[in-house]
């Protein structure tokens, strides 16, 4: 059976190799992706994080353990991915202007396409134009920014703002997370919607849409 402490120290240690092949073991056995990500991927990040602030982990470690968690990713992104085949709408994601913290907003979007959503990944650092672009010749139904850094939950504002000053904004609705953001900040800069995490964006986005 694929020893998840083990999966835990290899993100903790930012062992990719390690990591990889006990995700590839515990797909092989079956295991529930999600919980592989909630339950043992995102509590090592988080520990990481502690570990930053606190002065024993630097940029480098940081680095290697979000290698390690992308790689173990990468493996159960199309099992996350392919959960539900019917199409819900068109989502345009994007880690917003100024950061570029992405295993979370990767995270979501292959939530998203699991649940049905057709996802459209603006990638990091995503400047406002982008987005009102991605509504304009894509025709993303739901805008959903991901912001890591509180110095960059301004960009949220700023996207927001740019959707309005281009006439795109009663077109969409726009949904936001990451973890500094909260419900009280989205309803703040006038976004339709806040999510703790990944799958509970999932079900926000199909209430938005008004999927079933
Ligand atoms: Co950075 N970093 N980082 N970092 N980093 C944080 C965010 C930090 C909290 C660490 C700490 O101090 N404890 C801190 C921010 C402090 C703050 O602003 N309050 C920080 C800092 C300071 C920095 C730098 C400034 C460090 C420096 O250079 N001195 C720098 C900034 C660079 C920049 O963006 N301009 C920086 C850089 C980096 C790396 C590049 C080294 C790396 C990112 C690599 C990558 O993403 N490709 C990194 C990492 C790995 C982290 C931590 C350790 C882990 C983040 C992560 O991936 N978590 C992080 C500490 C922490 O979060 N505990 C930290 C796992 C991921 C699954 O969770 O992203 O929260 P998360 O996503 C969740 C939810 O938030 C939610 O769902 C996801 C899944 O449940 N969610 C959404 C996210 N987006 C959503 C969107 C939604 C809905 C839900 O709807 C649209």
């Amino acid at each position: 059976m694929a020893d998840l402490d083990k999966l835990y120290q290899a993100v903790l240690n930012g062992d990719a190799k390690a990591a990889a092949a006990v995700t590839r073991q515990a797909i092989d056995e079956g295991m529930d992706p999600l919980a592989l990500v909630q339950g043992t991927m995102v509590p090592a990040m988080g520990e990481v994080g502690k570990r930053f602030e606190a002065d024993e982990y630097f940029v480098p470690e940081l680095l290697l353990s979000a290698r390690a968690m992308k790689g173990s990713l990468e493996l159960l992104r199309p099992l996350l991915a392919g959960r539900d085949a019917a199409s819900a709408g068109r989502v345009a994601i994007g880690t917003v202007q100024g950061d570029l913290h992405d295993i979370g907003k990767n995270l979501v979007a292959a939530m998203l396409e699991g649940g049905g959503f057709e996802v459209i990944d603006l990638g990091t650092d995503v400047p406002p134009q982008k987005f009102v672009d991605a509504i304009q010749q894509k025709g993303a139904q739901i805008v959903a920014l991901s912001a890591l850094l509180t110095v960059t939950m301004a960009s949220m504002t700023k996207t927001i703002e740019a959707l309005t000053a281009a006439g795109v904004r009663d077109r969409v609705k726009v949904i936001v997370g990451g973890a500094p953001v909260t419900q009280q900040y989205a309803d703040a800069i006038g976004a339709d919607g806040y999510s703790e995490n990944a799958s509970s964006a999932v079900a926000l986005a199909r209430r938005l849409c008004g999927a079933p």
